[in-house]
C-alpha cells in the first residue's frame, strides 16, 4: 500500500490517510497514559495542517536524513511542557497509538503499515531532559528492543495498537528519551514511511549495567538509506519470507 502526499485521487487520499498513526500515549505500569502527557508532542505535516483527526500529526515522515527523524516533527519543541514518567528498571513499558479519532472512520487506531518496531533509549547528558533533543552528538541511542518477523509472512506488531517491551533491569538509573520507531519498508528507494515518537522518562533501579564498547546509534545519522531493511519491498503482501529480515541499528542491548 502506498501513501502519496499527491490528492490525485481524493477518496484514495482519504483511505489512506486515515491508515497513518502515532504513538502519543506512554503506558507504564500497565495504565495507559493521556496523549503527549509522557510523549513529545509534535508538529504537522504542512500538507495536512489544521485538517480534522490530527492528519498532520499523524503523517508518515519520508527522510531518514530529517532532523523530525529523531522524535517526531518539532518534537523538541514540546520538550519543557512533556512530563517525565518514573519508571522502575525491569519493569514492562509500552507506546499505545493516538486513538481520539473520527468514530466514523474507517479504520480503528492499529499499526496499519506492515513493518519493524524498535526501541531505543538514550541518556539526557545533563540529567535534563528539557534541554537534550535526542539530536547530535551529545545524543547516544542504545537500542532495548526490535521487533521484527513473527512468521515468515508477518510483522510481530502489524496491526497491534501497543508496542510493549522491558527496560532492562540493570540500566544505570536517570532521565531519559525513550524513542519508538515503527516503519513500513517499500520496494520503491526512499519511499520507507516512518512513524516515531519520544517520551520523558526517569530509570529507577539499582543500575549496574555495561554500555561500554556499545555501538550508539545517531538520529539522524546512523540508518542508512541503502541498507535493505529499509526498502527492500518486505512488505505484508509480499510472498517474501521475513525470517530473514535484518533490521537496521546497532544490537538490542540486555542490561
Ligand atoms: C501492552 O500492555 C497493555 C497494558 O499492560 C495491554 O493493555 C496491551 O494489550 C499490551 N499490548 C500488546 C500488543 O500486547
Ligand atoms: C530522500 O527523500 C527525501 C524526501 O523525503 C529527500 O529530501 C532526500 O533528498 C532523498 N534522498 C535521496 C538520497 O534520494
Ligand atoms: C510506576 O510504579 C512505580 C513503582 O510503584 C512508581 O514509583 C512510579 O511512580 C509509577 N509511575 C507512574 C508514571 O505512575
Ligand atoms: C539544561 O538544563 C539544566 C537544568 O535545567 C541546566 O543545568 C543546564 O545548564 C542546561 N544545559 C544547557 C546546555 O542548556
Ligand atoms: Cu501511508
Amino acid at each position: 500500500m502506498k501513501c502519496t502526499s499527491f490528492p490525485v485521487v481524493a477518496a484514495l487520499l482519504v483511505l489512506e490517510t486515515s491508515a497513518h498513526y502515532m504513538f502519543s500515549h506512554l503506558i507504564v505500569n500497565q495504565s495507559t497514559t493521556p496523549d503527549f502527557k509522557y510523549v513529545r508532542d509534535v508538529g504537522e505535516d504542512p500538507v495536512f495542517a489544521g485538517t480534522a483527526d490530527s492528519l498532520g500529526k499523524i503523517a508518515p515522515q519520508f527522510n531518514i536524513d530529517s532532523i523530525d527523524i529523531t522524535c517526531g516533527r518539532s518534537a523538541f519543541a514540546s520538550a519543557t511542557k512533556t512530563q517525565t514518567a518514573d519508571v522502575v528498571a525491569g519493569s514492562e513499558l509500552g507506546f499505545r497509538l493516538y486513538d481520539s479519532m473520527n468514530p466514523a472512520r474507517a479504520y480503528p487506531a492499529t499499526i496499519f503499515h506492515p513493518g519493524p518496531a524498535q526501541i531505543y533509549l538514550s541518556k539526557a547528558p545533563n540529567g535534563e531532559l528539557e534541554n537534550f533533543s535526542g539530536i547530535g552528538e551529545e545524543a547516544e541511542w542504545f537500542k532495548i528492543a526490535s521487533f521484527t518477523s513473527a512468521s515468515e509472512t508477518e510483522w510481530a506488531t502489524y496491526q497491534k495498537d501497543s508496542v510493549n517491551f522491558t527496560i532492562p533491569e540493570t540500566t544505570p538509573a536517570g532521565k531519559y528519551l525513550l524513542r519508538i520507531e515503527q516503519f513500513m519498508p517499500t520496494s520503491s528507494f526512499n519511499y520507507t514511511q516512518w512513524y516515531v515518537n519520544c517520551a520523558h522518562i526517569n530509570i529507577i533501579g539499582r543500575g549496574g549495567g555495561s554500555l561500554q564498547g556499545y555501538d550508539f546509534a545517531k538520529f539522524p545519522g546512523s540508518y542508512d538509506i541503502m541498507d535493505p531493511g529499509l526498502w527492500i519491498g518486505w512488505a505484508q503482501e509480499s510472498q517474501t519470507s521475513l525470517s530473514d529480515y535484518i533490521a537496521p541499528g546497532p544490537a538490542v542491548w540486555k542490561g
